[in-house]
């Protein structure tokens, strides 16, 4: 059975745009996946610990085969070939691919939680999400007009294409 799966893609480290663009083009070649649609890229200035550079983000919307631990398991294969380190929590990145919805389902299983926690909070993930799914509704009932309203787009400003 196919899902639609958005996915959270960003970077802050070694030409940030660069690897969001590349990843994005290697979402593609993912095994039974279709990537559907692609957001802007975005730069924002960065949630955690401070004095690291501004991030570029953008989200993905994939048509996919995968089940979502398989998934996960490819979209890391993708990080790790992007160099990523994964070092203190919340620094700097080559690259993040994060879940952030997979169809209507709820997970929560040691490695996986979505919808993924946090997307209510970050305008980095709710404006390139609503830019590609403006009548989005998650499994929870709540909306993607509803959820920006509420989370000011701060300093986070489209790039371009
Ligand atoms: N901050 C921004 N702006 N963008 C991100 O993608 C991002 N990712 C993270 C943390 C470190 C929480 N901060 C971020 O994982």
């Amino acid at each position: 059975m196919s899902r639609l799966a958005f996915i959270g893609l960003g970077s802050n480290l070694d030409d940030p745009a660069h690897q969001v663009r590349t990843a994005l083009d290697e979402l593609k070649s993912l095994p039974d996946t279709t990537l559907t649609a692609t957001s802007r890229l975005y730069r924002s200035d960065p949630v955690g610990p401070p004095g690291q550079p501004d991030y570029i983000n953008a989200v993905a919307l994939l048509h996919t085969g995968l089940e979502a631990e398989a998934l996960l398991d490819a979209l890391q294969a993708l990080e790790a070939e992007h160099q990523r380190v994964r070092g203190e929590r919340w620094g700097p990145r080559t690259l993040d691919l994060d879940i952030l919805l997979y169809g209507n389902r709820v997970i929560s299983t040691p490695r996986l939680t979505v919808p993924h926690s946090h997307l209510d909070q970050r305008s980095f993930v709710l404006y390139p999400l609503r830019e590609i799914a403006p009548q989005l509704v998650l499994p929870d009932g709540r909306s993607i007009d509803a959820l920006c309203a509420r989370c000011p787009m701060g300093t986070l400003e489209p790039i371009g294409v």
